[in-house]
């Protein structure tokens, strides 16, 4: 069986994917720092298809958490074919100058360091099994909007580091792809406005927003074509999202 270790399985865009290569007959390593969830994930994975999970409870802004799991993997576990860099997030909304200093570092820690320190660990084992790196960047990647600064600068990092994996491991026939979405309703403005669930759900009032299934149906086809295909990125909009921080509302879109 081969098998896929997702960083943020515990909501999201995470966990839909989760449950689309499950579905597709990939074994898990399910990460998140909230267990309970990762614990019901894994129990229900299980039970409903014929894979094996197993539980990365870390928080991977924690190199040296990260460092220690994977080097203690169990043989079984070692032949990681896919990783995807999902876990992130963003942290408030304001301008440089009312910007918070908490919020930027935790998205330059997650967004950034996070996924570094997962790619490191994990590519020795990703040369051995020829395996494909999915970068999840943003359409803040590739665009930025007003108060987004921080959030989109972690973002378009992510897109330089996907490049950049790229240059330095087709060498080793690793495949390494980034997915680029626009507004997803996930967990997601809930986090970048710290819990206030009444405000984040105005920011996908009167649109159609994408789901997190969406996202998923998009990392199983890139992971699924041919081995001499990389496609190498994807930027995926609602159709009323013509543009990063741009949305045509109530048109029935
Ligand atoms: P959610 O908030 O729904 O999910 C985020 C996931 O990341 C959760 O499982 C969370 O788990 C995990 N996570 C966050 N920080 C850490 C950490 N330090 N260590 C381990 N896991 C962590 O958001 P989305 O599903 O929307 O976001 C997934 C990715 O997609 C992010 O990289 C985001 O930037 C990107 N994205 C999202 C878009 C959107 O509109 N929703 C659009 C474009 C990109 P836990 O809290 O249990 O740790
Ligand atoms: C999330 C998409 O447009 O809110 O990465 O920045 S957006």
């Amino acid at each position: 069986m081969p098998i896929a270790l997702i960083t943020g399985t515990t909501a999201g865009i995470g966990a839909a994917t989760a449950q689309t290569l499950a579905k597709n007959g990939y074994d898990l390593i399910l990460n998140g720092r909230r267990n309970d969830r990762l614990e019901e994930q894994s129990r229900k994975l299980t039970n409903q298809y014929d894979i094996q999970t197993k539980i990365m409870h870390i928080d991977i802004r924690n190199h040296e958490e990260v460092e220690k799991y994977i080097a203690n993997l169990s043989s079984e576990w070692l032949s990681i074919d896919v990783l995807i860099n999902n876990a992130g997030l963003a942290a408030g909304l304001n301008s440089i100058e009312s910007g918070s200093i908490d919020h930027w570092n935790r998205m330059i820690d997650t967004n950034i360091k996070g996924l570094l320190h997962m790619t490191k660990y994990i590519t020795p084992i990703l040369k051995k099994t020829q395996g494909h790196i999915i970068n999840i960047g943003s359409i803040a990647g590739k665009e930025v909007y007003p108060n987004g600064n921080v959030y989109c600068g972690t973002k378009h990092m992510v897109d330089a580091l996907n490049k950049a994996m790229r240059t330095e491991l087709a060498q080793f026939g690793i495949r390494v792809t980034s997915i680029n979405p626009g507004a997803v309703e996930t967990e997601f403005s809930i986090v970048r406005l710290d819990g206030n669930t009444k405000k984040a759900k105005k920011v996908y009032a009167g649109f159609e927003n994408l789901v997190a299934q969406d996202i998923a149906d998009a990392i199983w086809f890139t992971i699924n074509r041919p081995k001499h295909v990389n496609i190498n990125e994807l930027i995926i909009m609602p159709t009323a999202q013509p543009a990063a921080g741009e949305i045509i509302r109530n048109k029935g879109l």
